[in-house]
This record gives structure tokens, C-alpha cells and sequence, in this order.
């Protein structure tokens, strides 16, 4: 078992208790799971020149004539042998050298610990499982020990090094984020926030947190000799939780982690002051991970159904709903709505998507399976409220996180769609990639709404490489712009416009080829700047360029996340006037989740997602109508 050899480790001094709790970029496991990990590549730092040239071509149809040239002189400046350029780039080289990843700790920092906005909307995305048939609490506390149940099956797999490897393009993934999805939690701070993960703790944690009616309560999910409970067990245990926490009139706590990270790190400094509260967040923190016994929402329409379980999963609906059944810092939360809504929030610093929805894969077959089935019952020690002392600061507190809280629910505008036309069996039989042709659609939809292109984020996997996390596809192409504009010109033939097509999805084939491989311009920029913080008194200008920001200003933030499961993934956009969109693509028809902000007159999350629909319609049409050239 990987505790044991943990503790073996432990014992013979290879690991030391102090950094059992410890950053995950550094965490060590021994068996299996390392010989496989060791023999994973290094991620490479990529030519200086490759670079260069890539971004000179990815500005181009984003950015003016004008400025494009200025770049081009900066860039040129930057490159020059003997330049600054080449300095920060063997400085980079040099760091990856000597680290494991040149990038994941500096990733880990700038991504999550140093970005202070909330957790909420801003950074954690949501998952909508398929609506479940209950619709009273018996249902939602059945379907919460069996989900428990789930969760403590795939645990074993991971605690015994028995977890599948995953592939990409045939080359074996990295496979740590699966070890700091559970037991682990984020911390705030007044300036930066750390993460913690206790499930190399010399004893690694055995309880799991509810929440109902605003209240934490400590739930052991182990029996002495290591086993865990049965579906049963869990359940009556769920039913004892509920029972003793009737009323709704507490404070909600956990509101607090909703804040603004400056904000809560300077409020948790201070609720921690008071020993009780210490030992409540410190149980929260420890715990493998947190199931949200939620409050019916109020009821939707059908077509309207998914998309207010994705707000209920991105911000809880509000103070007056269920935002505060929340600790929105733990990496892992399970949400199960009386009214048959489920789903998780995840915090993001840990892992990224692909772990989290195998996790829920699992899961959701695990539920299916599994019947309740009657245990001898073992009297079991009634589950632990945790108490909190409310002073009278924490409780300004908690009413200035309530109140930001109702304002960013205002501010999220949010629509989840089924595309029913097609799934990826289409693009498939046109011999082109899916996820290339749905990520044009999303071009053309914006093209057409907008009549400018814009900068475009989507996330490519850096898991073919020890410790990899993410590195970015940049949709936005030449090829890209000159297919949506022709697309709707009638100046021109289709058999024109469907090469055009065929060029743009082959350009962004190519581009996240390129980017799995470690070879995207994003990171490596991300270093060079870094890395330029590190050595230099000053940034050099290729940074501070007009063309940089706009570079950086993603008016479009995309995901692909597949799951066998049919569920909806989500999360916001990243700047004031974008959107997010993430998608599952099924075998015949895609689920689709667009964000926006409700302040930003420009955007409109329903406008895009049915101008996505028209694009990915007339892309089919135009290929079906258009006869193949002959060779
Ligand atoms: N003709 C026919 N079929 C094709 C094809 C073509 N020209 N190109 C691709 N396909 C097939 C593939 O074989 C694959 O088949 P499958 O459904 O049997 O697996 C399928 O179409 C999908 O391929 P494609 O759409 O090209 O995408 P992908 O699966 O390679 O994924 C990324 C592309 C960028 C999403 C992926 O590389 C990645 O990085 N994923 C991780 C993203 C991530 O981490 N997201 C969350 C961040 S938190
Ligand atoms: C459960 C699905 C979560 C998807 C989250 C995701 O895609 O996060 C991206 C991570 C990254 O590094 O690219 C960030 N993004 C939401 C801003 C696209």
C-alpha cells in the first residue's frame, strides 16, 4: 500500500514528517507509481527562434498592421545573438536542468496561489452530473452514501498504485494530480495562498466533511481495522447528520472562502485566532474530501434545467441558497441538491480537469452498480458538528462575503447547451479532428457576432511530461481568420470556402500537436518573463508591448474536457468582456457550457451558444453540399 511505503519512507528517514504537509509540486511516492513517473520525459523549453516566429504569426490576426510591426522589431531586438533573449533563455535551460518540471511550480504560483481574485467563478470550475430521479431527502442521502461509497472505491485504487495509466496520442500521462485531489485543500493568505495535501501525513486523514444547513460536520468513513463503511453504514450516518442540523439559521461559514483572497486570508488569520475554530478548519482541510447536502434551488424549466444546475455548482445560487453550504478552498466537493441536482466544484490548484471527471466516471458507475445492501449493524459514533465561535468581526465578516457573493452571482450569466445535430462521429467521417472543427465553430460564432477575431485560449495537456499541467492552443489562427471570413461572403464558392475549412482544422490539429509536446509559445513566454523577474532589473519590452496584452486578453477561454458520463463541465471567463466555453464532445451530440458577465454589455453567454449551434450547423451544411474535389 502507498501509506505504507510511506511510512516505511518515514521510518527510515527518506521523508521527513515536516514535509508531509507539504507544496504539491514536491511530492514524493515511492513503488509503481514512481518507476512510472521516472520514466516520463522532462518538459523541454522549446527553441528561442520557434517561439519568436510562432508568435509573430498567432498576433497576426488579432492585432493591427501597425502594431504588428512594432512587435516585429521588439521582437527581432529581443532575439539578436548575444540579446537578452538568449540570456533568459539559457537561464531558462538552465532551470530545467535542474528541476523536475521547469515550469509546474512557477505554474502553480502564478496560476492559482498568487491570483487573488475569488476562488469562485474566477478559478473553480463545476460539473453537472445527469439529473437523478430523487426528489426527496431519502433519495439524496441514498444517493450520497452510494457517491461516498464511489469516491473510497477510487480511493483505493489510487492508494494502491492500481490506477489505469492514462494515454494521449499513445504516449503514457503523468499520473501525480490523481495523489492532490484528495485530503488536500487550499489555504488563503493576505498575499499568496498555499495548498496543503495530508494524505502523506504520517496519518493520513479517514474522514470526509458533510455540510447541510450551512453546518460542517466530521464524518469517519473508516472502521478501525482500515475497511471502509458500507453504502448502508454511510447512509444512516448521513441520516444522523441531517437530523442534527434541522435548522437553517446558522451563519454560513463557509461563505468566507467565496471572498476575495486578500480579504479572506486577512479574515481566516483572524477566525483562526480562536482554538475551536482552528480545530473546524483544520478538520475541513484534512478531510479526504466534502459532500454538500444541498437546498432544493428553485425549479426550472426544463430546456433551463442544466443551466441552473451549473450556477448551483459555480456559486450555490447565492447567500440565501446554498453558497454558504460551501468550503469553496477544499480541493473536492460533492454537491447533492434534495431536488436531485449533483454535481462537484473543484478547486483548481491541484489537478485539472481529465483526473477530476475519471474520478466522476468511476463514480457514476460505481452508483449504478451498487444496491444497499443490509450490514449487522455496528452502533456507530454519531458524526462531529463542528463548532465555530462567531465574534463579532467574524460576523462583519461573513456579512461583507455574503454580500460580494450575491453581487457576483448577479454578475455570472450563464448558458449550458445540448448539441444534438452531431457529435464527433461527424467531423470523424469528414477525416477531420472534432475538436479542431468544433473549436472553428467557435471562431465563425464569434466572427459572426463580433466581425473582428480575438484571442483565443484553449487548454492542451503537458501531462505527456513528468509533472505537466497545461500549456495553451491558440485558436485564433491565419488560417482560422481567412475561413470565418469567407465563410459567410458570397463572393465566394464553397468548394473554396470548405478548403479554407479543411486548412484551418489541419492548422489547429497541428498547433495542439505541437503544444502536447511541450512546444506552445504560452508557457515558454511565461518562463522567459519569469525568468527575466529573476535576473534582470527590468522587464524587457517584448512584455510591456500593446500586442502582449492583447495577446493575453482572451475574449475567448476554452476547454475540451471529455467524460464517458453525460455531464456538463463549466467554469467563467477570464476577462471582463469574454467568455468561457467548455465542452464534451459524445459520440453524437456535444454538451456545451458558456459563461459570461452580466456587467459587460457586449456579451451574451445564450447569443453565443446559439451562434455556436447556427456555425457548427453550417459547417456540416457546407461540407455535405460542397462535392469533394477530386484528387
Ligand atoms: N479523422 C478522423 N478521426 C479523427 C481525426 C481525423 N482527421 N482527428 C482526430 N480524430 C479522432 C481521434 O482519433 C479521436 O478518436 P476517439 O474519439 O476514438 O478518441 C477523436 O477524433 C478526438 O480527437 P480530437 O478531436 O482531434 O481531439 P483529442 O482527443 O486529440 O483532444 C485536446 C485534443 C487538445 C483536447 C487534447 O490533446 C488535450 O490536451 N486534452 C486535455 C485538455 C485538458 O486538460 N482540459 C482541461 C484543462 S483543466
Ligand atoms: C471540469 C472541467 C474543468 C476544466 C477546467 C479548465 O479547463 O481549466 C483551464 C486550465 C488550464 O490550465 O488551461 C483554465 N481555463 C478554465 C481558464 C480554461
Amino acid at each position: 500500500m502507498w501509506g505504507t511505503l510511506v511510512r516505511t519512507m518515514v521510518k527510515a528517514g527518506m521523508v521527513k514528517p515536516s514535509s508531509l504537509v507539504k507544496p504539491l509540486s514536491v511530492t514524493r511516492i515511492t513503488g509503481r507509481y514512481l518507476a512510472h513517473q521516472e520514466g516520463l520525459p522532462k518538459l523541454p523549453v522549446p527553441p528561442l527562434k520557434q517561439t519568436c516566429d510562432c508568435y509573430l504569426a498567432v498576433l497576426d490576426p488579432v492585432v493591427g498592421p501597425e502594431e504588428l510591426n512594432h512587435t516585429r522589431q521588439l521582437v527581432e531586438e529581443f532575439q539578436k545573438p548575444g540579446g537578452v533573449g538568449e540570456r533568459l533563455q539559457n537561464g531558462l535551460e538552465r532551470r530545467a536542468s535542474k528541476t523536475e518540471n521547469w515550469l509546474s511550480d512557477w505554474w502553480l504560483q502564478t496560476a492559482y496561489l498568487d491570483y487573488r481574485m475569488p476562488v469562485v467563478i474566477h478559478s473553480s470550475p463545476g460539473v453537472i452530473l445527469p439529473r437523478l430521479e430523487f426528489s426527496d431527502r431519502q433519495g439524496q442521502m441514498r444517493y450520497a452514501a452510494k457517491l461516498i461509497a464511489g469516491v473510497l472505491d477510487f480511493k483505493t485504487m489510487i492508494d494502491n498504485e492500481t490506477l489505469p495509466v492514462e494515454y494521449l496520442g499513445g504516449k503514457p500521462l503523468c499520473m501525480s494530480q490523481y495523489y492532490q485531489v484528495l485530503s488536500s485543500c487550499r489555504i488563503p493568505g493576505t498575499k499568496r495562498d498555499t495548498v496543503v495535501n495530508y494524505a502523506l501525513d504520517k496519518r493520513p486523514p479517514t474522514h470526509i466533511t458533510v455540510v447541510h444547513n450551512f453546518q460542517f460536520f466530521v464524518l469517519d468513513v473508516y472502521n478501525s481495522d482500515g475497511t471502509p463503511l458500507t453504502v448502508d453504514q454511510i447512509y444512516m450516518q448521513l441520516e444522523k447528520i441531517w437530523n442534527s442540523s434541522l435548522q437553517s439559521n446558522k451563519e454560513p461559514i463557509g461563505i468566507l472562502t467565496s471572498n476575495h483572497r486578500n480579504s479572506w486570508g486577512k479574515a481566516y488569520n483572524n477566525l483562526i485566532k480562536d482554538k475551536t475554530n482552528k480545530e473546524s478548519v483544520r478538520a475541513i482541510q484534512k478531510s479526504i474530501f466534502t459532500v454538500c447536502l444541498d437546498a432544493p434551488m428553485p425549479r426550472a424549466s426544463d430546456d433551463m434545467y442544466r443551466t441552473r444546475a451549473a450556477v448551483q455548482m459555480l456559486h450555490g445560487g447565492g447567500s440565501r441558497w446554498n453558497s454558504g453550504n460551501r468550503w469553496f478552498d477544499k480541493t473536492l466537493q460533492f454537491i447533492i441538491g434534495e431536488d436531485g441536482t449533483c454535481g462537484l466544484i473543484y478547486e483548481h490548484a491541484p489537478a485539472e480537469g481529465p483526473p477530476i471527471v475519471s474520478l466522476i466516471d468511476h463514480v457514476v458507475e460505481y452508483t449504478k452498480k451498487s444496491e444497499m445492501v443490509r450490514t449487522p449493524m455496528i452502533p456507530l459514533r454519531m458524526p462531529l458538528k463542528l463548532r465555530f465561535n462567531i465574534t463579532p468581526e467574524i460576523k462583519r465578516d461573513i456579512e461583507e462575503a455574503k454580500q460580494n457573493m450575491n453581487i457576483m452571482v448577479r454578475e455570472l450569466d450563464v448558458k449550458v447547451s445540448v448539441f444534438s445535430h452531431f457529435g464527433k462521429d461527424f467531423p470523424k467521417s469528414q477525416k477531420m479532428s472534432p475538436d479542431a472543427f468544433i473549436q472553428m465553430a467557435l471562431q465563425l460564432a464569434y466572427y459572426r457576432m463580433y466581425k473582428r477575431c480575438c484571442s483565443t485560449y484553449e487548454s492542451a495537456s503537458l501531462r505527456m511530461f513528468r509533472l505537466g499541467r497545461t500549456d495553451t492552443i491558440r485558436s485564433t489562427s491565419i488560417d482560422s481568420a481567412r475561413f470565418v471570413k469567407a465563410m459567410d461572403d458570397p463572393t465566394r464558392q464553397n468548394t473554396e470556402k470548405v478548403s479554407l475549412l479543411e486548412k484551418a482544422v489541419k492548422a489547429h490539429r497541428m498547433y495542439t500537436d505541437m503544444a502536447i509536446r511541450g512546444q506552445a509559445i504560452d508557457r515558454h513566454f511565461l518562463g522567459l518573463k519569469l525568468q527575466a523577474i529573476e535576473e534582470l532589473s527590468a522587464l524587457p519590452e517584448i512584455f510591456l508591448d500593446t500586442s502582449y496584452a492583447v495577446a493575453l486578453h482572451y475574449n475567448l477561454s476554452t476547454s475540451q474536457v471529455p467524460a464517458k458520463t453525460n455531464c456538463v463541465m463549466c467554469f467563467g471567463p477570464v476577462v471582463p468582456d469574454g467568455y468561457g466555453v467548455c465542452y464534451n464532445p459524445m459520440e453524437t451530440h456535444i454538451n456545451f457550457a458558456v459563461s459570461a458577465f452580466n456587467s459587460c454589455q457586449d456579451t451574451n453567454a445564450a447569443r453565443l451558444a446559439q451562434a455556436l449551434e447556427y456555425a457548427l450547423v453550417d459547417m456540416k451544411t457546407l461540407l455535405e453540399q460542397t462535392p469533394k474535389a477530386k484528387l
